[in-house]
């Protein structure tokens, strides 16, 4: 029997899988099936011509996966999920699905950097209307929508500096023109937020972060109202990108998601510890941390958010050239791009994940060049404070040398 619970630890273990009607088998079967059989020529056509539920082709969608999006929608609160071969999957099957050309999408300010290139590069370059509004104020909104605008999409908080958008807000404003309002969770993951519940349409993911939790995997998920999700699975992901996701991966993050809850507690409380012993190094120029009282939407984010996650980003004194020596100092923290994984990732925005992005946009877009991203991890929250303590120190001495002062 599936749970009757609404607590998220236990939905995360248990929605949407019956043991007894798979041989009792604990875990779900991963079925490693492209296609399946129909019991009759006329069941086949029927389901092709969708007046019959039943799985046909993987490309569409399968029984493994099937638990992983009934799971996903019961996360984020919602009727509907979708798993796909990636985030940024994820969210171009759901721009090829909302928008058409001579359509315009709201975009925040600050994205992520293969999105900001998909939107750029992508639907702009198919009659696709993409203006950045500052969503952190209202009145920006209210003074760039208009009916020609379909979608409203932000990450809160974004990738890379941390900015949040007032989910419940921006929602109210976006839907009294009938735009579709979209927000990547994936910083927040549905254990800190549930923007469905605060007003917004969909919710977008890339599993390959905190959801799959391991650094195993690529993934990404949907989740929102069923009659979106269907559309989205029939056109954006079935035809245009064709991205599905593969079984064996969609048990992956299955499995991670069963530990979410724990391992967002660690990465949070070790995150707000980490920060704040970085707003107080004598060698650290800034902190964003949406849990420190410095921060500049620390109000918002304990409104929206149930705990402040586990990404810093943070300025080392001397710029870009400091900061890249201190990520040179560290033994333990590994310098890698992604995030949400057990071991703690350290990576500069403006040479890596948000290369996209020419200097000058970067400029404009709030990413400056000295930005450090650090993704906590689930080690010893005293390692990780050593780790960064000595490589900081390494720096200010060299610097203090190479002035004479020692
Ligand atoms: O297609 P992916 O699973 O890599 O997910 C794309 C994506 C979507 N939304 C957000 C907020 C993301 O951070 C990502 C991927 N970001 C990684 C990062 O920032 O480190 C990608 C490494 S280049």
């Amino acid at each position: 029997m599936t749970t009757q619970s609404t607590n998220f630890s236990t939905l995360a273990i248990h929605y949407g899988y019956d043991a007894q009607k798979n041989e009792g088998s604990l875990t779900p079967p991963i079925h490693l099936s492209s296609t399946f059989t129909f019991e009759s020529a006329e069941v086949g056509g029927e389901m092709f011509a969708g007046e019959r539920e039943g799985h046909f082709y993987s490309r569409i969608s399968n029984p493994t996966l099937d638990i992983l999006e009934k799971r996903i929608a019961a996360l984020e609160n919602t009727e509907a999920g979708l798993a796909l071969a990636s985030g940024i999957a994820a969210i171009s099957s759901t721009m090829w699905t909302l928008l058409r050309p001579g359509d315009e999408i709201i975009v925040d300010k600050t994205l992520y950097g293969c999105t900001f290139s998909f939107l750029h590069h992508g639907l702009a370059k198919f009659g696709i209307k993409v203006t950045h509004v500052d969503l952190s104020s209202i009145d920006a909104l209210k003074a760039a929508i208009s009916n020609q605008c379909k979608v409203v999409y932000f990450e809160t908080p974004a990738n890379p500096n941390m900015r949040l958008v007032d989910i419940k807000a921006v929602s109210a404003v976006a839907h009294e023109l009938g735009a579709t309002v979209v927000v990547d969770n994936t910083y927040a993951t549905p254990y800190l937020s549930q923007p469905i519940s605060l007003g917004a349409d969909l919710v977008v993911h890339s599993a390959t972060k905190y959801l799959g939790g391991h650094g195993d995997l690529v993934a990404g998920l949907i989740a929102g109202p069923k009659a979106i999700i269907d559309e989205i699975r029939l056109y954006g992901m079935k035809d245009m990108t064709g991205a599905c996701m593969a079984p064996f991966n969609a048990m992956l993050v299955m499995r991670g998601m069963k530990t979410l809850a724990l391992r967002m507690d660690r990465h949070c409380s070790s995150a707000m510890r980490v920060a704040k012993m970085l707003e107080a190094h004598p060698s650290v120029e800034k902190v964003c941390y949406p849990g420190l009282k410095s921060f500049a939407q620390h109000a918002l984010a304990k409104e929206q958010m149930s705990d402040f996650g586990g990404m810093i980003t943070f300025e080392v004194k001397g710029g870009v050239e400091a900061g890249i020596k201190m990520m040179n100092q560290l033994t333990m923290i590994q310098r890698a791009v992604s995030l949400g994984d057990a071991e703690s990732l350290i990576q500069h925005p403006a040479s890596m994940t948000h290369s996209t992005y020419t200097p000058e946009e970067r400029a404009e877009h709030g990413i400056s060049d000295g930005l450090i991203r650090l993704s906590v991890g689930l080690e010893d929250v005293s390692d990780i404070l050593d780790d960064l303590q000595r490589a900081l120190g390494a720096v200010s001495q060299n610097e203090s040398s190479l002035l004479g002062l020692s």
